[in-house]
Protein backbone atom coordinates (compact mmCIF):
# COMPACT_ATOMS: atom_id res chain seq x y z
CA UNK A 1 0.00 0.00 0.00
CA UNK A 2 1.25 3.23 -0.69
CA UNK A 3 1.19 5.34 2.74
CA UNK A 4 2.07 9.33 1.45
CA UNK A 5 5.39 11.33 0.46
CA UNK A 6 6.83 10.17 3.74
CA UNK A 7 6.95 6.98 3.78
CA UNK A 8 7.96 6.66 0.53
CA UNK A 9 10.68 8.92 0.70
CA UNK A 10 11.77 8.90 4.65
CA UNK A 11 15.46 8.67 3.89
CA UNK A 12 15.42 11.87 1.87
CA UNK A 13 13.27 13.79 4.77
CA UNK A 14 14.96 12.12 7.85
CA UNK A 15 12.16 10.93 9.26
CA UNK A 16 12.91 8.15 11.19
CA UNK A 17 10.30 4.41 12.30
CA UNK A 18 7.72 5.25 14.52
CA UNK A 19 7.43 9.24 14.52
CA UNK A 20 3.99 10.08 14.10
CA UNK A 21 3.31 11.63 10.56
CA UNK A 22 0.22 13.46 9.15
CA UNK A 23 -0.55 12.22 5.46
CA UNK A 24 -3.77 11.94 3.41
CA UNK A 25 -1.79 9.51 1.20
CA UNK A 26 -0.37 12.05 -1.02
CA UNK A 27 1.83 11.43 -4.23
CA UNK A 28 1.84 8.33 -6.32
CA UNK A 29 0.45 10.49 -9.00
CA UNK A 30 0.46 9.41 -12.77
CA UNK A 31 3.20 10.14 -15.17
CA UNK A 32 1.22 10.25 -18.33
CA UNK A 33 2.39 10.25 -22.08
CA UNK A 34 0.86 13.19 -24.13
CA UNK A 35 1.70 11.25 -27.41
CA UNK A 36 -1.30 13.20 -29.40
CA UNK A 37 0.49 16.64 -28.44
CA UNK A 38 4.00 15.33 -28.68
CA UNK A 39 2.80 13.83 -32.13
CA UNK A 40 1.51 17.18 -33.08
CA UNK A 41 4.80 19.12 -32.27
CA UNK A 42 6.79 17.33 -34.83
CA UNK A 43 7.33 13.97 -32.39
CA UNK A 44 7.96 15.05 -28.62
CA UNK A 45 8.69 12.89 -26.13
CA UNK A 46 6.16 14.88 -24.15
CA UNK A 47 4.66 13.53 -20.48
CA UNK A 48 2.51 15.10 -17.96
CA UNK A 49 3.00 14.73 -14.20
CA UNK A 50 -0.24 15.21 -13.41
CA UNK A 51 -0.78 16.51 -9.95
CA UNK A 52 -4.33 17.04 -9.79
CA UNK A 53 -4.67 13.41 -8.52
CA UNK A 54 -3.13 14.10 -5.06
CA UNK A 55 -6.04 13.74 -2.54
CA UNK A 56 -6.95 17.43 -2.46
CA UNK A 57 -6.66 17.93 -6.52
CA UNK A 58 -3.23 19.83 -6.80
CA UNK A 59 0.91 19.53 -5.55
CA UNK A 60 0.34 21.23 -2.68
CA UNK A 61 0.05 17.83 -1.12
CA UNK A 62 3.44 16.87 -0.87
CA UNK A 63 4.81 19.97 1.52
CA UNK A 64 1.93 20.30 3.33
CA UNK A 65 2.40 16.81 4.78
CA UNK A 66 5.73 17.23 5.51
CA UNK A 67 4.69 20.90 7.12
CA UNK A 68 1.80 19.84 9.16
CA UNK A 69 3.89 16.92 10.55
CA UNK A 70 6.60 19.22 11.64
CA UNK A 71 4.38 21.58 13.19
CA UNK A 72 2.50 18.99 15.25
CA UNK A 73 5.99 17.54 16.35
CA UNK A 74 6.98 20.91 17.43
CA UNK A 75 3.60 20.87 19.48
CA UNK A 76 1.89 23.85 16.82
CA UNK A 77 -2.05 23.63 17.84
CA UNK A 78 -2.75 26.69 14.31
CA UNK A 79 -1.52 26.66 10.85
CA UNK A 80 -1.79 29.71 8.88
CA UNK A 81 -1.75 30.60 5.36
CA UNK A 82 -2.05 33.26 2.33
CA UNK A 83 -3.50 31.16 -0.44
CA UNK A 84 -4.86 31.66 -4.10
CA UNK A 85 -6.77 28.48 -3.32
CA UNK A 86 -4.94 25.52 -3.08
CA UNK A 87 -2.14 25.84 -0.45
CA UNK A 88 -5.39 27.07 1.32
CA UNK A 89 -7.11 23.81 0.22
CA UNK A 90 -4.33 21.86 0.89
CA UNK A 91 -3.53 23.08 4.81
CA UNK A 92 -7.36 22.89 5.73
CA UNK A 93 -7.36 19.16 4.90
CA UNK A 94 -4.03 18.67 6.59
CA UNK A 95 -5.22 20.35 9.53
CA UNK A 96 -8.60 18.42 10.06
CA UNK A 97 -6.95 15.08 9.68
CA UNK A 98 -4.37 16.89 12.59
CA UNK A 99 -6.44 18.45 14.27
CA UNK A 100 -5.48 21.63 14.33
CA UNK A 101 -7.32 25.03 13.60
CA UNK A 102 -6.13 26.28 10.17
CA UNK A 103 -6.67 30.03 9.36
CA UNK A 104 -6.71 30.94 5.44
CA UNK A 105 -6.56 34.49 4.15
CA UNK A 106 -7.48 34.58 0.56
CA UNK A 107 -7.45 37.89 -2.13
CA UNK A 108 -10.79 38.66 -2.13
CA UNK A 109 -12.73 37.66 -5.06
CA UNK A 110 -10.50 35.95 -7.18
CA UNK A 111 -10.01 32.35 -6.50
CA UNK A 112 -11.44 29.77 -7.85
CA UNK A 113 -14.71 28.38 -6.26
CA UNK A 114 -13.53 24.62 -5.74
CA UNK A 115 -11.12 25.53 -3.78
CA UNK A 116 -12.66 27.62 -1.83
CA UNK A 117 -15.74 24.98 -1.41
CA UNK A 118 -12.67 22.79 0.05
CA UNK A 119 -11.22 25.08 2.74
CA UNK A 120 -14.89 25.49 3.98
CA UNK A 121 -15.71 22.09 4.25
CA UNK A 122 -12.45 20.82 5.89
CA UNK A 123 -13.58 23.27 8.20
CA UNK A 124 -10.89 26.10 7.86
CA UNK A 125 -11.84 29.76 9.07
CA UNK A 126 -11.51 32.01 5.74
CA UNK A 127 -10.78 35.36 6.06
CA UNK A 128 -11.04 37.41 2.97
CA UNK A 129 -8.33 40.01 2.24
CA UNK A 130 -8.88 43.16 0.40
CA UNK A 131 -5.65 43.29 -1.62
CA UNK A 132 -4.12 40.57 -3.55
CA UNK A 133 -1.87 37.17 -2.43
CA UNK A 134 1.00 39.33 -1.85
CA UNK A 135 -1.02 41.52 0.77
CA UNK A 136 -1.74 38.42 2.12
CA UNK A 137 1.02 36.51 2.32
CA UNK A 138 2.65 40.27 4.38
CA UNK A 139 -0.45 40.29 6.40
CA UNK A 140 0.60 36.02 7.61
CA UNK A 141 4.55 36.60 7.90
CA UNK A 142 3.13 39.23 10.87
CA UNK A 143 1.26 36.92 11.85
CA UNK A 144 3.33 33.93 12.22
CA UNK A 145 6.64 35.53 13.59
CA UNK A 146 4.39 36.36 16.94
CA UNK A 147 4.64 32.70 17.36
CA UNK A 148 1.03 31.48 18.47
CA UNK A 149 0.25 30.14 14.75
CA UNK A 150 2.36 28.05 12.29
CA UNK A 151 2.93 29.52 8.56
CA UNK A 152 2.65 26.82 6.22
CA UNK A 153 2.95 29.05 3.09
CA UNK A 154 6.53 27.78 1.12
CA UNK A 155 8.35 30.10 2.76
CA UNK A 156 8.31 27.15 5.67
CA UNK A 157 11.41 25.18 4.66
CA UNK A 158 9.19 22.04 5.54
CA UNK A 159 6.62 23.00 2.18
CA UNK A 160 9.51 23.02 -0.03
CA UNK A 161 11.55 19.86 1.44
CA UNK A 162 8.10 17.77 0.99
CA UNK A 163 7.67 19.27 -2.42
CA UNK A 164 10.80 17.45 -3.55
CA UNK A 165 8.81 14.07 -3.35
CA UNK A 166 7.62 15.66 -7.45
CA UNK A 167 11.37 15.13 -8.82
CA UNK A 168 12.22 12.05 -7.19
CA UNK A 169 8.86 9.93 -8.56
CA UNK A 170 9.51 11.51 -11.70
CA UNK A 171 12.90 10.39 -11.69
CA UNK A 172 11.51 6.97 -10.42
CA UNK A 173 8.69 6.68 -12.93
CA UNK A 174 11.16 7.26 -16.23
CA UNK A 175 13.86 5.24 -14.58
CA UNK A 176 16.35 7.41 -16.85
CA UNK A 177 17.61 10.71 -17.18
CA UNK A 178 14.69 13.73 -18.00
CA UNK A 179 15.42 16.28 -20.63
CA UNK A 180 13.35 18.69 -19.57
CA UNK A 181 11.12 19.62 -16.46
CA UNK A 182 8.12 22.56 -17.65
CA UNK A 183 6.58 23.64 -14.61
CA UNK A 184 4.20 26.73 -14.11
CA UNK A 185 5.73 29.21 -11.76
CA UNK A 186 3.60 31.45 -9.23
CA UNK A 187 5.43 32.08 -5.65
CA UNK A 188 8.20 30.20 -7.44
CA UNK A 189 8.47 27.24 -4.91
CA UNK A 190 7.66 24.30 -6.42
CA UNK A 191 10.11 25.39 -9.46
CA UNK A 192 12.89 25.74 -6.53
CA UNK A 193 11.61 22.10 -4.63
CA UNK A 194 11.79 20.13 -8.17
CA UNK A 195 15.60 21.69 -8.82
CA UNK A 196 16.33 20.87 -5.15
CA UNK A 197 15.30 16.94 -5.12
CA UNK A 198 16.39 16.50 -9.04
CA UNK A 199 19.80 17.62 -7.18
CA UNK A 200 19.11 15.41 -4.53
CA UNK A 201 18.91 12.64 -6.73
CA UNK A 202 22.16 13.22 -8.90
CA UNK A 203 24.00 13.31 -5.69
CA UNK A 204 22.89 10.03 -4.59
CA UNK A 205 23.90 8.59 -8.17
CA UNK A 206 20.36 7.41 -8.92
CA UNK A 207 20.12 10.16 -12.58
CA UNK A 208 22.96 10.51 -14.55
CA UNK A 209 22.14 14.00 -15.58
CA UNK A 210 20.10 16.94 -14.53
CA UNK A 211 17.64 18.21 -16.29
CA UNK A 212 16.77 21.61 -17.67
CA UNK A 213 14.60 23.84 -15.89
CA UNK A 214 11.66 25.64 -17.82
CA UNK A 215 9.41 27.62 -15.72
CA UNK A 216 6.53 29.42 -16.95
CA UNK A 217 4.40 32.62 -15.50
CA UNK A 218 1.26 34.47 -17.08
CA UNK A 219 1.88 37.48 -19.17
CA UNK A 220 -0.33 39.50 -16.63
CA UNK A 221 1.93 38.58 -13.52
CA UNK A 222 5.60 37.83 -14.80
CA UNK A 223 7.58 39.76 -12.20
CA UNK A 224 10.82 37.05 -12.55
CA UNK A 225 10.55 37.17 -16.51
CA UNK A 226 10.59 40.95 -16.61
CA UNK A 227 12.63 41.23 -13.32
CA UNK A 228 10.14 43.46 -11.58
CA UNK A 229 7.38 43.52 -9.24
CA UNK A 230 4.04 43.35 -10.21
CA UNK A 231 2.22 45.42 -8.08
CA UNK A 232 -1.20 44.55 -10.08
CA UNK A 233 -0.66 40.96 -11.55
CA UNK A 234 -3.39 40.36 -13.38
CA UNK A 235 -4.44 36.60 -15.23
CA UNK A 236 -6.96 34.29 -15.80
CA UNK A 237 -4.87 31.68 -14.20
CA UNK A 238 -5.45 32.96 -10.57
CA UNK A 239 -3.44 29.83 -8.81
CA UNK A 240 -0.36 32.02 -10.07
CA UNK A 241 -1.92 35.94 -10.10
CA UNK A 242 1.37 36.30 -7.72
CA UNK A 243 3.51 39.73 -8.29
CA UNK A 244 6.22 39.33 -6.04
CA UNK A 245 7.04 35.40 -5.57
CA UNK A 246 8.54 34.67 -2.07
CA UNK A 247 11.32 31.78 -3.78
CA UNK A 248 12.51 34.40 -6.68
CA UNK A 249 16.12 33.93 -6.04
CA UNK A 250 15.48 30.15 -5.87
CA UNK A 251 14.15 29.54 -9.04
CA UNK A 252 16.65 32.28 -10.95
CA UNK A 253 18.69 30.13 -9.70
CA UNK A 254 17.07 26.63 -10.92
CA UNK A 255 16.99 28.15 -13.87
CA UNK A 256 20.93 29.46 -14.65
CA UNK A 257 22.46 26.34 -12.49
CA UNK A 258 20.19 24.12 -15.35
CA UNK A 259 20.70 26.41 -17.83
CA UNK A 260 17.19 26.81 -18.40
CA UNK A 261 14.71 29.75 -18.80
CA UNK A 262 11.49 31.40 -17.13
CA UNK A 263 9.45 32.60 -19.78
CA UNK A 264 5.75 34.00 -20.19
CA UNK A 265 2.62 32.52 -21.60
CA UNK A 266 -0.73 34.42 -22.65
CA UNK A 267 -4.57 33.90 -20.54
CA UNK A 268 -4.99 33.22 -24.74
CA UNK A 269 -2.74 30.22 -24.58
CA UNK A 270 -3.18 28.91 -21.15
CA UNK A 271 -6.74 28.63 -22.10
CA UNK A 272 -6.10 27.14 -25.75
CA UNK A 273 -4.05 24.77 -23.72
CA UNK A 274 -6.29 23.91 -21.33
CA UNK A 275 -8.46 22.71 -23.67
CA UNK A 276 -6.09 21.05 -26.09
CA UNK A 277 -4.53 19.20 -22.74
CA UNK A 278 -8.34 17.73 -22.39
CA UNK A 279 -9.59 17.09 -25.91
CA UNK A 280 -6.59 15.39 -27.30
CA UNK A 281 -5.31 14.12 -23.80
CA UNK A 282 -8.21 13.49 -21.64
CA UNK A 283 -6.04 15.32 -18.84
CA UNK A 284 -8.37 18.20 -17.22
CA UNK A 285 -6.47 20.88 -15.14
CA UNK A 286 -6.70 24.02 -14.01
CA UNK A 287 -5.45 27.13 -16.12
CA UNK A 288 -2.83 27.80 -14.34
CA UNK A 289 -1.30 24.29 -14.80
CA UNK A 290 -1.74 24.32 -18.68
CA UNK A 291 0.43 27.08 -18.79
CA UNK A 292 4.03 24.60 -18.68
CA UNK A 293 2.62 22.75 -21.60
CA UNK A 294 1.33 26.10 -22.95
CA UNK A 295 5.01 26.94 -22.83
CA UNK A 296 6.39 23.88 -24.49
CA UNK A 297 4.31 24.64 -27.37
CA UNK A 298 5.76 28.07 -27.46
CA UNK A 299 9.14 27.04 -27.64
CA UNK A 300 8.72 23.95 -30.09
CA UNK A 301 7.72 26.37 -32.38
CA UNK A 302 11.14 28.26 -32.04
CA UNK A 303 12.67 24.51 -32.60
CA UNK A 304 14.16 24.31 -28.86
CA UNK A 305 13.85 20.93 -28.11
CA UNK A 306 16.15 18.42 -28.81
CA UNK A 307 13.86 15.46 -30.20
CA UNK A 308 16.06 12.77 -28.58
CA UNK A 309 15.32 14.25 -24.56
CA UNK A 310 12.22 13.41 -22.71
CA UNK A 311 10.45 16.46 -21.48
CA UNK A 312 8.20 16.59 -18.27
CA UNK A 313 5.65 18.86 -18.22
CA UNK A 314 4.35 19.60 -14.39
CA UNK A 315 0.77 19.81 -14.64
CA UNK A 316 0.05 21.17 -11.29
CA UNK A 317 -3.55 21.54 -10.05
CA UNK A 318 -7.41 19.54 -11.25
CA UNK A 319 -9.21 21.15 -13.87
CA UNK A 320 -12.25 20.48 -11.48
CA UNK A 321 -11.39 23.04 -9.29
CA UNK A 322 -12.25 25.56 -11.60
CA UNK A 323 -14.78 24.69 -13.23
CA UNK A 324 -16.09 28.83 -14.39
CA UNK A 325 -13.36 29.30 -17.09
CA UNK A 326 -15.41 26.30 -19.26
CA UNK A 327 -18.52 27.63 -21.22
CA UNK A 328 -21.34 25.10 -19.64
CA UNK A 329 -24.25 26.64 -19.87
CA UNK A 330 -23.17 27.25 -23.80
CA UNK A 331 -21.70 23.93 -24.40
CA UNK A 332 -24.65 21.80 -22.60
CA UNK A 333 -27.47 24.09 -24.69
CA UNK A 334 -26.07 23.58 -28.31
CA UNK A 335 -29.05 21.31 -29.09
CA UNK A 336 -31.46 22.75 -27.11
CA UNK A 337 -33.31 20.02 -24.64
CA UNK A 338 -34.91 17.22 -26.23
CA UNK A 339 -37.41 14.98 -26.32
CA UNK A 340 -37.34 13.31 -29.69
CA UNK A 341 -35.19 13.02 -32.88
CA UNK A 342 -32.09 12.37 -30.58
CA UNK A 343 -30.83 9.02 -32.70
CA UNK A 344 -31.33 11.44 -36.12
CA UNK A 345 -29.19 14.17 -34.63
CA UNK A 346 -26.85 11.12 -33.35
CA UNK A 347 -26.53 9.80 -36.98
CA UNK A 348 -26.06 13.59 -38.04
CA UNK A 349 -23.06 14.46 -36.37
CA UNK A 350 -21.50 11.04 -37.23
CA UNK A 351 -21.38 11.87 -40.50
CA UNK A 352 -24.10 9.24 -41.73
CA UNK A 353 -27.71 9.39 -42.80
CA UNK A 354 -28.37 5.90 -42.70
CA UNK A 355 -30.70 5.36 -39.53
CA UNK A 356 -32.30 1.86 -38.89
C1 LIG B 1 -2.31 24.88 -9.66
O1 LIG B 1 -2.28 28.03 -3.52
O2 LIG B 1 0.38 29.95 -4.54
O3 LIG B 1 5.28 28.62 -8.06
O4 LIG B 1 -1.56 29.87 -2.66
O5 LIG B 1 -2.08 26.41 -7.30
O6 LIG B 1 5.10 26.96 -6.21
O7 LIG B 1 3.69 29.01 -6.19
C2 LIG B 1 -0.64 28.20 -5.72
C3 LIG B 1 0.26 28.06 -6.72
C4 LIG B 1 1.01 26.39 -9.92
C5 LIG B 1 2.40 27.90 -8.62
N1 LIG B 1 -0.10 25.68 -10.18
O8 LIG B 1 3.29 27.19 -7.80
C6 LIG B 1 -1.50 28.99 -3.52
C7 LIG B 1 -0.50 29.10 -4.60
C8 LIG B 1 -1.12 25.69 -9.31
C9 LIG B 1 -1.04 26.44 -8.13
C10 LIG B 1 1.14 27.15 -8.79
C11 LIG B 1 0.11 27.21 -7.87
P1 LIG B 1 4.41 27.97 -7.02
Amino acid sequence: MWNGIIAAYKDFFGVKEGENIVTLNEGNTPLIPAENIGKMLGGLKLYLKYEGLNTTGSFKDRGMTMAVTKAVQEGSKAIICASTGNTSASAAAYAAKAGLKCFVLIPNNKIAMGKLAQAIIYGAEIIPVEGNFDDALRIVKEIAEEGRVTLVNSLNPNRLLGQRSGAYEVCDQLEGDIGYLAIPVGNAGNISAYWAGFNDYYKAGKIKALPTMLGFQAEGAAPIVEDRVFQEPETIATAIRIGNPASWEKATAARDESKGLIDKVTDEEILETQKLLASKEGIFVEPASAASVAGVIKLSRKGYFQKDKTIVCVVTGNGLKDPSVVEVEKESKVYGVKTEGIKELIYKSLGSEEND
